[in-house]
């Protein structure tokens, strides 16, 4: 068997492996790319909910929930019409210069949604040509839409293919809906496989940065994931995302219910081994949900200590994307996190984290479950910006060391930052001063 060469082994990327196949341009997009280079991690990337609708059934799949090709079951994302998904871009790219990819994963398929897709990346595209727009697609319906979607300058593209082979393929999908038709059992998955492989080279063809995901299912396609990964990549594809099945009877799939089991960690480092003799791997997919906004990177998360280098200050702000902090703490369903960078000295935005509202009204305010999850959300950062908060939740964030802040009501959430931020860097300055005067002591 041929060892792995050192390139294709290492994950790191993604990066310096795809590196010198590529011009100048492609490089640049991959360095900007949080998921198709590890380095990028200082990179957000911003997923708009637009499409609803699919159109085939995976076994790992419960409609209630966002796809799960590129998302963790379990959670559900609120649908956006285009017009919705263009105001929210506009709002969050403004405060995130970071902001460098705009991507559609669901939460069905982006492609059995073509017009409200095509209308959404067009949107973008005029609104900022510069940032990078993706999708994920099961690939179905890829290979119509290839030129279209070139025309529209989607330079990354993903496409979950979890098998090569019909016979494991009607394992994992019951049926699907192609040309007006139901199909099931092998030939359907005959006809998803055939639609897949020819998406993947022509869009390869076309220009795009392909990658594959695969759904990692044992005893089903565990051993034959190495032929997935050597087939993709003789016909384009530069990169592979192997993920684990997450397969929990409390999210009602197929296999989540009859038993199926996710592989071990053990599992799914030893498939990804044996396919990085094809192809560079990804490991570290967050398998986000299809709203999903920020960095991928969550290694940061510790602790803040002024007076250490690596320290992490996050502020936690109450809003639904406005451009001002207008938001009562109990009434917020979402936090946009800020993280200070320290090269920079300003807040850069990491991700929007969904939360149940703290409080419904004077009946229903605050079941103690729902409360501690909102607590939990935000545990990790330092502050927290709002219009206004109760004495209760004031108290309780004070005992976690999250300092609510209502000093901003009503100013903009990005002059705030910089206020803050100052204020932040003034006080860094200082702790560090004392503590080069201590140790000269
Ligand atoms: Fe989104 Fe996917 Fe584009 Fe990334 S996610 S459409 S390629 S911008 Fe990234 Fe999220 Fe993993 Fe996807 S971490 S689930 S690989
Ligand atoms: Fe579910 Fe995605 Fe499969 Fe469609 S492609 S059935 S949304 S996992």
């Amino acid at each position: 068997m041929d060892s792995p060469s050192p390139e294709a082994k290492s994950d790191e990327g993604t990066k310096d492996n795809l590196h010198h196949f590529f011009n100048k341009q492609t490089q640049d997009n991959i360095a900007k790319h949080p998921c198709y280079s590890k380095q990028a991690h200082q990179y957000a990337r911003m997923h708009l909910p637009v499409a609803p609708a699919c159109n085939i059934q995976c076994n790992y799949c419960n409609r209630k929930y966002d796809c799960s090709n590129e998302s963790r079951p379990g959670v559900v994302s609120h649908i956006m019409d285009s017009a919705a998904a263009l105001k929210q871009f506009s709002i969050i790219k403004k405060r995130a210069p970071n902001l460098t990819v705009v991507g559609i994963a669901g939460p069905g398929d982006a492609l059995a949604n073509p017009q409200t897709t095509f209308k959404t990346l067009l949107d973008i595209r005029k609104a900022n040509p510069n940032v990078q727009l993706c999708i994920s697609t099961n690939g179905l319906a890829l290979a119509e839409h290839v030129t279209t979607l070139a025309a529209l300058g989607v330079n990354h593209l993903t496409i979950t293919i979890n098998c090569i082979d019909a016979d494991i393929g009607e394992k994992i999908y019951p049926w699907i809906f192609y040309n007006r038709k139901r199909l099931k059992g092998r030939i359907a998955a005959t006809m998803l496989i055939e639609r897949q492989l020819l998406g993947l080279e022509l869009a390869a063809k076309a220009g795009m940065l392909v990658k594959v995901n695969t759904v990692l299912i044992p005893s089903i396609n565990d051993h034959h994931i190495a032929q997935v990964s050597e087939k993709v990549k003789s016909l384009g594809a530069t990169l592979h995302n192997i993920m684990p099945l997450i397969s929990d009877p409390s999210h009602g799939t197929y296999f989540g219910l009859n038993g199926q089991r996710g592989p071990t960690d053990e599992e799914l480092e030893h498939v990804r081994e044996k396919c990085s003799v094809h192809m560079p791997q990804m490991t570290h997919c967050k398998q986000c949900r299809a709203d999903a906004i920020g960095m991928l990177s969550d290694e940061n998360a510790a602790p803040c200590d002024p007076s250490s280098q690596s320290s992490v200050y996050r502020v936690a702000v109450a809003s639904h994307g406005e451009t001002h902090i207008r938001l009562h703490f109990g009434h917020t369903e979402r936090f946009e996190i800020y993280q200070y960078d320290q090269q920079s000295q300003q807040f850069l935005f990491e991700e929007s984290r969904n939360v149940a509202q703290y409080c419904h009204g004077q009946l229903s305010c605050g079941e103690e479950t729902q409360k501690g999850a909102l607590f939990n959300t935000i545990a990790d950062c330092q502050m927290v910006l709002s219009a206004r908060i109760g004495i209760t939740p004031w108290r309780e964030l004070e005992k976690l060391g999250v300092a609510p802040n209502v000093d901003f009501a009503f100013q903009p959430i990005s002059s705030s930052l910089e206020a803050i931020a100052k204020q932040y860097c003034r006080e860094t300055e200082h702790t560090e001063a004392k503590h080069e005067l201590f140790h000269q002591q």
